[in-house]
Formats: structure tokens, C-alpha cells, sequence
């Protein structure tokens, strides 16, 4: 196949409440979305960074710029295979959530042509996936709102419960929850809040009976996630600090983390994703699909991966309308608690074009 163009449409979704997490408070997703254009048609990509770079290092206006001058120059017209993207754009250090966009543009326009789904492209084995919801820290730090919040997710049908913590916000919400939802699925995310020193204080959650807790200290300190996983009951699974297929086993390895939260956009794409997963199958590591709020485009792609059968544990998959109220494709509704898997070709999805040009801020030209 050959890539003939690439156009990023920036989007802004407003969300339909405040998204506070350990490192900012989000009103609206602003989001890009590559277009990119082939000989067999065209495909959809979803950019996961933000506008500020408070996640990780990635931030939209750099990965527009790193995608016009250094990734898309390196496929655009070449006769290449979809699965070429990875090794084309590897010299260029870094960017993850770029690299993968471009790479899901390029193989929905494949797997569209091809009338392949993404699900059967990359081995799925189920036609639904459990849904887990991932709930902010409430904006007037009122326990009454996050019970309010979290009363409602149990009465859509969600199958499990993440909340956000940071320091301040973490014990007493935990138990509160946990008393609201009796034996149901609980998880914690503190997005890298703690440090070394908090140890005794995080053990202080394992009364609570949580599957995992995610990313507790900085994503490059290592031998404190291994201090804190030996001494903690609840597991202890990473999300920032995992990049790549060679450093979730180094990490696994090494004793930083018993469980892998899988983010294609944080490891460059879904390729690289499912590599996580098939090392994790073979070692016997539980992995479960991260989020990153994304549009119905990556909603599809992340239902899809999360049918993989490694991933053991509900994904951070929910609604289009945990987020949304108006969504850039047909919105995934949940069933039961599930979402169905696409079984339509590529993502399953596309953009309806009057919402993409409602919805749109600005359209940039990357080759
Ligand atoms: O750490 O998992 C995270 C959202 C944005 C950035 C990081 C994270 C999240 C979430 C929401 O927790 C996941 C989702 O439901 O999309
Ligand atoms: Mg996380």
C-alpha cells in the first residue's frame, strides 16, 4: 500500500463532568485525529496525548510537529505493508502516542480495504469485554459526590471501579467505596502521586481488598514500585512507567509490578501493545486496557485488544458516554455491563462528517 496524505483534525469534546486526576483537571478532551489517505482508502488514527504535556511528556502541538517533520516523511510514498509503519519510524526516538496514531491510520485504511476487523486482525476470542470505569477525584473534594458519581455507574451496569487517588484523597474515599459496592471490583490509580516514602501509608489499602494499584510512584522509579510490591498485598500493576514490549519484562523481571496496564498510544502504537500482551500471556501476567478517554476511534480499537485473551481483567473500557455526550463516531452503549466488540471492517467505526466538522478546531496538513 502507499500513504498519499495525512491531516490531523484537532477536536474538542466537552466533557460531560470535570476529569480530575493526581496531575490536572480536564473540562474538555482535546483531541487529534489523522486522516490518513491511501491507495486502498482512507483510515482513522487517534493521537492520545493532550494539549499539556502533565500525563507524560507528549503534548499535541509536539506530536503534530514530530508527526509533519519526522514521521509521516518517513512512509508517506513508499510501497509499504501496514505493518511496516513501526519499523519505518523506529530511528525517531520517542513519541509514542504519534508513532501509534500514524500507525492506526494506516492499518484502519489497510483493514478497512482488506474488510478485516481489529479484533480478528490482532486474535481476538470474544465478542464482548467487561466494563470497568475510571472515576476522578471530584472537583469540591466531597466524599457525597464521589458516592453520588459512583452510585451511578453502579446503576449503568459497570463491572468495575477505579478510583483516582492522590495523597489526601486516598484511604478514606477507598473505604467509603468499598462499603458502597460490597464484593465488587475495586482498583486505585494514583497517576505517580506518591514516593518511596509513602510505603507504610499505601499498605494501609490492602484492608480494602483492591485487584491492583496502579502507577503509585514516579514512572522512573523502579525500585520503589519493587520495595513497594514487596511489601504490599494488593498488587501492584504500572501504566506510565510501561513503553515498550523489552521494558514491561524488564520491569516484570525485575519485581516493579505483578500486573500490566496496556495503553497502545504510551507504547507506540497496537502492535507494540499486543507484543506486551503476548509476553504477558506466556509468563502468566494479568493485563487489562488501559484508556486514555478516547473518541469512538480508539474506543474501537481499545474494545478490540482488550478481546485478546490475556487481558484477564476489565479494561478501563467504558461507555462513549462516561466522557461524552456527543462522541465523533456511533457511540459504544453499554449492554449488561459490556461493550461489544466491532466486528466491522478496520476500527469498525469512522467519523460521522457532520460532527467531525462540528467539533473541529483546526485541520493541519502533515505532508
Ligand atoms: O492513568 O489511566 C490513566 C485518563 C487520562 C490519562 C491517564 C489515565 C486516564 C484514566 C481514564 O484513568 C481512562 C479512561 O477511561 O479512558
Ligand atoms: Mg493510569
Amino acid at each position: 500500500m502507499r500513504v498519499e496524505s495525512v491531516v490531523a483534525h484537532e477536536v474538542a469534546l466537552p466533557l460531560v463532568r470535570p476529569f480530575r486526576t493526581s496531575f490536572s483537571t480536564e473540562h474538555e478532551r482535546h483531541v487529534l485525529l489523522l486522516e490518513v489517505t491511501t491507495d486502498e482508502g482512507v483510515g482513522w488514527g487517534e493521537c492520545v496525548s493532550s494539549p499539556d504535556p502533565l500525563y507524560s511528556h507528549e503534548f499535541n502541538a509536539a506530536a503534530l510537529l514530530v508527526l509533519r517533520d519526522h514521521l509521516v516523511p518517513r512512509v508517506m510514498g513508499k510501497d509499504i505493508e501496514a505493518e511496516d509503519v513501526p519499523g519505518l519510524i523506529k530511528p525517531v526516538r520517542g513519541h509514542p502516542m504519534a508513532r501509534g496514531a500514524l500507525e492506526m491510520g494506516v492499518l484502519d485504511a489497510h483493514l478497512k480495504n482488506a474488510g478485516q476487523s481489529w479484533g480478528s486482525y490482532f486474535g481476538s476470542n470474544r465478542e464482548w469485554v467487561d466494563c470497568g470505569v475510571s472515576v476522578g477525584i471530584p472537583v469540591d473534594d466531597s466524599i457525597d459526590t464521589l458516592v453520588t458519581e459512583v452510585q451511578g455507574y453502579l446503576d449503568a451496569g459497570y463491572r468495575r471501579i477505579k478510583l483516582k487517588i492522590q495523597p489526601g484523597w486516598d484511604l478514606e474515599p477507598t473505604r467509603v467505596i468499598r462499603e458502597l459496592i460490597g464484593g465488587m471490583r475495586l482498583q486505585v490509580d494514583a497517576n505517580q502521586a506518591y514516593s518511596r516514602d509513602s510505603i507504610d501509608h499505601l499498605c494501609a489499602l490492602d484492608e480494602f481488598d483492591l485487584l491492583l494499584i496502579e502507577q503509585p510512584i514516579h514512572e522512573e522509579d523502579y525500585l520503589g514500585h519493587k520495595l513497594l510490591a514487596e511489601r504490599m498485598q494488593t498488587p501492584v500493576c504500572l501504566d506510565e512507567s510501561v513503553l515498550s514490549r523489552d521494558n514491561a519484562e524488564s520491569l516484570i523481571d525485575y519485581g516493579a509490578c505483578e500486573i500490566v496496564n496496556i495503553k497502545a498510544g504510551r507504547v507506540g502504537g497496537y502492535i507494540e501493545a499486543k507484543k506486551i500482551h503476548d509476553m504477558a500471556l506466556h509468563r502468566g501476567i494479568p493485563v487489562w486496557c488501559g484508556g486514555m478517554e478516547e473518541t469512538g476511534l480508539g474506543r474501537a480499537a481499545n474494545v478490540a485488544i482488550a478481546s485478546l485473551p490475556g487481558f484477564t481483567l476489565p479494561g478501563d473500557t467504558s461507555a462513549s458516554s462516561r466522557f461524552y455526550k456527543q462522541d465523533v463516531t456511533e457511540p459504544f452503549v453499554m449492554e449488561d455491563g459490556r461493550l461489544r466488540v466491532p466486528d466491522g471492517p478496520g476500527l469498525g467505526r469512522t467519523p460521522i462528517p457532520d460532527v467531525l466538522t462540528a467539533l473541529t478546531v483546526a485541520t493541519t496538513p502533515l505532508s
